[in-house]
């Protein structure tokens, strides 16, 4: 009986965690300016954090360093130094809290030290291919 109880201790437990992380994650995701596509993964190393497994990338730990508040210096830093501010990336590039105009997609991750492959062109791309194709 006490085995039970302790069972059923542990999954309440871990299901409050899972569910504290995730709502954490998505209340201090709302302070970036954008944060799709890349979603959690902006600050985590998995898509999925949970508290048993929520370790953060370098743009997390220096987001974390700014106590989650996306400003003019965090977004001047290169946190994962690919070359590419995280303004830049974030689609911020002077950390006034609003998209650069016409922005509507981070161009990419502030937190993977690469920023060659940007998404936002690959939309601008597919609107260009589907203006010629029809599609
Ligand atoms: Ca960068
Ligand atoms: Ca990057």
């Amino acid at each position: 009986m006490a085995r039970r109880l302790t069972i059923g201790s542990t999954v309440v437990t871990l299901v409050i965690l899972s569910v504290s992380t995730a709502s954490a994650t998505e209340t201090l995701m709302g302070q970036l300016p954008l944060s799709a596509p890349f979603s959690c993964l902006n600050c985590h190393v998995t898509a999925t954090p949970v508290a048993a497994d929520a370790a953060l990338n370098d743009f997390g730990l220096d987001f974390r360093t700014y106590d989650f508040t996306w400003d003019a210096d965090l977004a001047g830093r290169d946190s994962d130094g690919d070359g590419c501010t995280n303004g830049a990336e974030v689609g911020d590039s002077d950390g006034n809290g609003h998209p650069d105009g016409g922005v509507r997609a981070e161009s990419s991750n502030p937190g993977v030290s690469d920023c060659s492959a940007s998404n936002l062109e690959e939309a601008t791309w597919g609107d260009l291919k589907a203006m010629f194709t029809g599609r």
